[in-house]
C-alpha cells in the first residue's frame, strides 16, 4: 500500500484527501496516516493540510522497492522486484533466484555491492548513494548461442533511457559499455545458465555511475558519471523506470525476430565505434580495422581492408586505437 500511496501522491497535481485514500484502499484513516508517516521517515516530504489532505513536496533520491514501484509504468518487466541496501552482487542474487525458479522479468536492485562483478573476473565499483546496480532475470526461449544479443538489447535500451533523462550524447561502445565524452558511465554483465540447446535463465546486470564525484585512481581516467558530465543530480528511481520501459519495448522488438533486425539501424546510430578504427583483442590473434556497425546477429563488422570480419560479443574486447573508445 505504501508504494501505491506514493504513486498516487506523485501522480496527483494537488492534494489527495485522506478519505480518497481510505476509500481507494478500503482501510482506516489510521492505516493511511501510518503509511504516510513511514514515507516521511524514509525522507519523503509530505505536507498534510486540514480539510485538503496530503501533497508530496519533495522526493528523496531512493531506489528502494517502494520508490521504484511508485513510478513504474511497465507492462510486465520488474513487476517482481527485490531491493537490498547491500549485497555481494545483484547478478549473484538473480542467478540464485533463477535456479530456484524465479519469475521472468524479476528485477534485483541494490544501493551498494560488496563484490560487484565485471566481465572475466574483473571488479565493478558501486558505491552507495552514487550508482545504480541492478540485474534482470530473463527466461527467453532461444538458442544459447544467441544470448549475447541480449546484452546489446540492454545496452541499446539503457542508452536511449539515459539520453532521454540527461540529454547527454551517450553512445554504445560495443558490446557492453556506455560512454560519454570517451569515458565509461555504465557497464553490463550477462550470465547464462544453459544446457547444450536450451536456456534455463539469463541474468543481465547493469551498473550506472550516477552521482559519483570521483573514482579510484585506477579508473579515474576512463570512468565518469552523469553528475560529472551534467553538473546536476538525478532521481535514480526515475532513471531505473525509464530504462525498464525502454528495455521492455526493445526486448519485445527483439523477440519478434529473435535477432537485432528491428533494432539494428537505431543501434548503429548510437554506436560510438561506428566508422572508427578499432583493435579487436582476439585471444587467438589481435587485429585492427574499421568498425562498420552490427549485423542482425549482433556481431560487430570490422573491415580490415583484406576482409570483413564478424566479431561475436563475449569472445573479444574492442579498444579504440586512439584512446578508451
Ligand atoms: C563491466 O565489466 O563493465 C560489467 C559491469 C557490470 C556491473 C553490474 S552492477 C549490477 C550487476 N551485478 C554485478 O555484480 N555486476 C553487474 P568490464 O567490461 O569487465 O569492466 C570492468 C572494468 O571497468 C574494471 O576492471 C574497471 O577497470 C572498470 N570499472 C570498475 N568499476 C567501474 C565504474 N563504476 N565505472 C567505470 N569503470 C569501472
Amino acid at each position: 500500500m505504501k508504494a501505491e500511496i506514493l504513486k498516487m501522491l506523485r501522480q496527483s497535481d494537488g492534494y489527495l484527501s485522506g478519505q480518497q485514500l481510505c476509500d481507494h484502499f478500503q482501510v482506516s484513516r489510521t492505516a493511511v496516516w501510518k503509511a504516510i508517516n513511514q514515507l516521511k521517515e524514509e525522507g519523503y516530504e509530505i505536507e498534510a493540510v486540514r480539510n485538503k489532505g496530503y501533497r508530496i513536496v519533495d522526493i528523496p533520491d531512493r531506489i528502494t522497492a517502494d520508490a521504484i514501484k511508485s513510478c513504474l509504468e511497465t507492462k510486465w518487466m520488474a513487476k517482481n522486484l527485490e531491493y537490498y541496501d547491500e549485497i555481494d552482487s545483484t547478478n549473484n542474487r538473480a542467478k540464485a533466484l533463477g535456479e530456484a525458479g524465479g519469475a521472468d522479468g524479476t528485477l534485483f536492485v541494490a544501493e551498494t555491492q560488496t563484490a560487484g562483478k565485471g566481465r572475466r573476473g574483473r571488479c565493478w565499483q558501486s558505491p552507495a548513494g552514487s550508482s545504480i546496480s541492478m540485474s534482470i532475470l530473463l527466461r527467453p526461449v532461444m538458442n544459447p548461442s544467441d544470448a549475447p544479443m541480449l546484452t546489446l538489447v540492454m545496452a541499446y535500451a539503457a542508452t536511449k533511457a539515459l539520453r532521454e533523462k540527461t540529454e547527454l550524447d551517450i553512445g554504445i561502445k560495443w558490446p557492453n559499455d556506455l560512454v560519454v565524452n570517451g569515458k565509461k558511465i555504465c557497464g553490463m554483465l550477462t550470465e547464462m545458465s544453459a544446457q547444450f540447446d536450451y536456456i534455463n535463465n539469463i541474468v543481465i546486470g547493469i551498473g550506472i555511475n550516477v552521482h559519483n564525484e570521483s573514482f579510484p585512481e585506477e579508473i579515474e581516467k576512463t570512468a565518469s558519471s552523469l553528475l560529472l558530465e551534467c553538473g546536476h543530480r538525478f532521481h535514480r528511481a526515475d532513471i531505473i523506470e525509464a530504462f525498464l520501459e525502454e528495455f521492455e519495448a526493445a526486448y519485445e522488438v527483439y523477440l519478434k525476430t529473435e535477432d537485432m533486425e528491428g533494432l539494428q539501424q537505431d543501434y548503429n546510430e548510437l554506436l560510438v565505434n561506428m566508422n572508427r578504427q578499432v583493435r579487436v583483442l582476439d585471444p587467438k590473434e589481435p587485429f585492427e580495422g574499421k568498425a562498420m556497425g552490427i549485423t542482425k546477429k549482433g556481431e560487430l563488422i570490422v573491415d580490415t581492408w583484406e576482409s570483413r570480419k564478424l566479431v561475436s560479443s563475449g569472445e573479444v574486447s574492442v579498444r579504440g586505437i586512439y584512446g578508451y573508445v
